[in-house]
C-alpha cells in the first residue's frame, strides 16, 4: 500500500474550544482541513501511543466523508489497529467505552453535538485520551501547537472502505476493524441496571416511556435497549431513524428544540417518564408526567436516589457540577456527607476526577449528566437512572421533585443566551462585567442583595493545572447566583449565556414556573452586564 507525503500549509483557527474544533461543514469540505487536524492529533501523541485508536461519529453529513480520510491518515501514519463504528458511527458516550474496553490509546469522535447538521451547517472533531475523556487543555493546546506549523501529512491510497460490522482489512501496519455501533454500549449498560426490574415494570404497564430520538445518533440505541431490551413500545420510540441532517432540526434535546415531546409529557397522555437525546447521544431531557426535569435537578436527585441504581450500590464517593450549574448538588452531597467538587464548563474537567476515583457522578446544566462508566456525559445512560429510580421509587418524578424541594430548597434554575454577538462586544461585557466588584457589592434585587463578584478559576485537584477565566459569577447574600461566561462551542458569532439560579426555601413558594420565576434577575442581569447598552438586545434569544 502506498503512503504518500502530502505536502500542506497550515489553517488558521484550528483552535479546540470547549468541546473539539467546530466549525461550520464547508470550513471542514476544503482540501486538507480534515487530514491537517487529525494528523496534528497524531503527532501530539508520544510514539508509544499510537497503537490503537477508535473511530466514529454521530453521521451527520460529511460523517461518511471525514471518516475515509481519517483511515487513509491513521493507516498513513501505521497506527497498528483501529476500532471504526459501523457505518462510521458511534454515539460519543460509546466510543469512550470502546476506548476503554479495548484499551485503546485513544479516540476521535466526529460530531458537533447539538448543533444543527446539513450542507451549511456545523460539523466537528475532537480527540478523547486513552482513559476515554475528552484531552484536556493540554493535550489541546498541543494539538492547536501542531496545527499552526504543519506543513505535511501522511495518507495511505486506500480505496473507499465499506465500514459493515464484522469486516476487517489490513494494510501495511494496520489492522482496521469494523464493529457494531450499539453492541458494546447496550451490554455496558446491561452489567451497570437491573434490567430485568425495569423491563417488568414496563411489560406490567407500572412504568411507561416516551423517548424522542431527534434523528439523531441515539436513535438506533433507544431501538435496542429501550426497544428490545426493556420491551418499550415502538410507537414511544420517535425520531429514531438516524439521518444526516437530523430531519432539518436542531437535535438539541431542551424544551424549545424538543417541543413535541415536551406538549406531549404536559398533556393527558403522558407516559411516566419523558427523555430525549442529543445529536451525539451525550446530552438527556428528562420529564415526568406534568413536569419538566433540570438538568441541574435531575443530577441532584440521581445523586440523592442513587442506592435505586445497581451502579452506585456501592455508594457515591463523591459528586461533581461544572461551575454554572445549580447548587441542589452540593445540598444533596452534604446530606449524604461526601465531598462535591465545581469544575469548569466542559466535560473534560471531569475526567481527572473520575480517573482518580474521586467522584462517581457527575452532570451539568446544560442536559449532560454521567458516571464513572465512561468519560464522557452519556445519554441514554441517564434515562436508565431514571427507569431505574423510579421503578424502584414506585413514585411518580413530579412528586419526587417536590420531595426533594421541601428537603433541599428549590433551586429555581434557567439559562439565558444571547446569541449572534459580534465576539469584541461580547469580550466588552465579560471584561466590564470581571471589574464589577466595587460597584455591584450590596446592590439589590427583591430580599436579595449582591455580596460578592469573582472570576472563576479553576485548580485541578489531581494534577495541580489551572484554568483561568471560566466565568464571572454574582453571587447574592442568600447564595443565589448570577453566572455569565461565552461560549466556547458556537461556529460563528459570539454567544454570551447568562445562567440566573435562585434558592426558594420555603415549599410554599416551589411550584412556579423556572422562567418566569426568573425574569426579574434575568433583567437584573442584562442591566448589570450592560448587554442592552453594549450589544442594543433587550431580550435573550433563548431561555431553557
Ligand atoms: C456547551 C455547554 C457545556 C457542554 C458543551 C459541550 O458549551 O455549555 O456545558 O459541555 O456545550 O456539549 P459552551 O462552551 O457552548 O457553553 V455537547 O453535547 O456539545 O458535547
Ligand atoms: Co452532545
Amino acid at each position: 500500500m502506498d503512503i504518500q507525503t502530502v505536502v500542506t500549509q497550515p489553517f488558521e483557527g484550528q483552535k479546540p474550544g470547549t468541546s473539539g474544533l467546530r466549525k461550520k461543514v464547508d470550513v471542514f469540505q476544503q482540501p486538507h482541513y480534515v487530514a491537517n487536524f487529525v494528523q496534528a492529533i497524531v503527532d501530539a501523541l508520544p510514539a508509544d501511543q499510537r497503537r490503537r485508536l477508535v473511530v466514529g461519529g454521530d453521521g451527520r453529513y460529511f460523517n461518511a466523508e471525514a471518516i475515509q480520510t481519517i483511515l487513509k491518515l491513521l493507516v498513513g501514519n501505521g497506527v497498528a489497529e483501529v476500532l471504526v463504528g459501523a457505518g462510521g458511527i458511534l454515539s460519543t458516550p460509546a466510543v469512550s467505552n470502546l476506548i476503554r474496553q479495548s484499551k485503546a490509546d485513544g479516540g476521535i469522535v466526529l460530531s458537533a453535538s447539538h448543533n444543527p447538521g446539513g450542507p451549511g451547517k456545523d460539523f466537528g472533531i475532537k480527540f478523547n485520551n486513552a482513559s476515554g475523556s475528552p484531552a484536556p487543555e493540554s493535550v489541546t493546546q498541543a494539538i492547536y501547537d501542531n496545527t499552526k506549523s504543519i506543513n505535511e501529512y501522511r495518507l495511505a491510497n486506500l480505496p473507499e472502505l465499506e465500514l459493515t460490522a464484522g469486516k476487517e482489512y489490513s494494510f501495511n501496519n494496520t489492522t482496521i476493524r469494523v464493529v457494531d455501533s450499539v453492541d458494546d454500549y447496550a451490554q455496558l449498560m446491561q452489567t451497570l441496571f437491573d434490567f430485568d426490574q425495569i423491563s417488568a415494570a414496563i411489560k406490567s404497564g407500572s412504568l411507561s416511556l416516551c423517548f424522542d430520538g431527534m434523528h439523531a445518533v441515539t436513535g438506533p440505541y433507544a431501538r435496542k435497549i429501550f426497544g428490545d431490551l426493556l420491551g418499550v413500545q415502538k410507537d414511544l420510540l420517535w425520531n429514531c431513524e438516524a439521518l444526516t441532517d437530523f430531519g432539518g432540526g436542531h437535535p438539541d434535546p431542551n424544551r424549545v428544540y424538543a417541543k413535541s415531546l415536551y406538549d406531549f409529557m404536559m398533556g393527558s397522555e403522558a407516559t411516566d417518564l419523558g427523555a430525549a437525546s442529543d445529536g451525539d447521544g451525550d446530552r438527556n431531557m428528562i420529564m415526568g408526567r406534568g413536569a419538566f426535569v433540570s438538568p441541574s435537578d435531575s443530577l441532584a436527585l440521581i445523586a440523592q436516589h442513587h442506592q435505586s441504581i445497581p451502579q452506585f450500590k456501592s455508594g457515591l464517593v463523591g459528586v461533581a457540577r461544572s461551575m454554572p450549574t445549580s447548587t441542589a448538588l452540593d445540598r444533596v452531597a452534604q446530606h449524604l456527607n461526601i465531598s462535591c467538587y465545581e469544575t469548569p464548563t466542559g466535560w473534560k474537567f471531569f475526567g481527572n476526577l473520575l480517573d482518580e476515583g474521586l467522584v462517581r457522578l457527575c452532570g451539568e446544566e446544560s442536559f449532560g449528566t454521567s458516571g464513572d462508566h465512561v468519560r464522557e456525559k452519556d445519554g441514554v445512560w441517564t434515562v436508565l437512572c431514571w427507569l431505574s429510580i423510579l421503578a424502584d421509587k414506585k413514585v411518580s418524578a413530579r412528586e419526587l421533585l417536590a420531595q426533594h424541594w421541601t428537603s433541599f430548597g428549590r433551586s429555581y434554575y434557567c439559562r439565558h443566551d444571547y446569541d449572534g454577538l459580534e465576539a469584541d462586544k461580547a469580550q466588552t461585557i465579560m471584561d466590564q462585567l470581571a471589574g464589577s466588584e466595587g460597584k455591584l457589592v450590596g446592590r439589590r434585587i427583591g430580599p436579595m442583595s449582591v455580596a460578592e463578584v469573582n472570576v472563576f478559576r479553576y485548580e485541578d485537584p489531581v494534577d495541580g493545572s489551572v484554568a483561568e477565566n471560566q466565568g464571572v459569577r454574582v453571587i447574592f447574600d442568600d447564595q443565589s447566583r448570577v453566572v455569565f461566561r461565552l461560549s466556547g462551542t458556537g461556529t460563528d458569532s459570539a454567544t454570551l449565556r447568562v445562567y440566573l439560579e435562585q434558592i426558594e426555601r420555603d415549599a410554599k413558594n416551589q411550584g412556579a414556573d423556572a422562567i418566569e420565576y426568573n425574569e426579574a434577575l434575568g433583567k437584573f442581569a442584562n442591566e448589570i452586564a450592560q448587554i442592552q447598552s453594549i450589544t442594543g438586545l433587550t431580550e435573550p434569544t433563548v431561555k431553557t
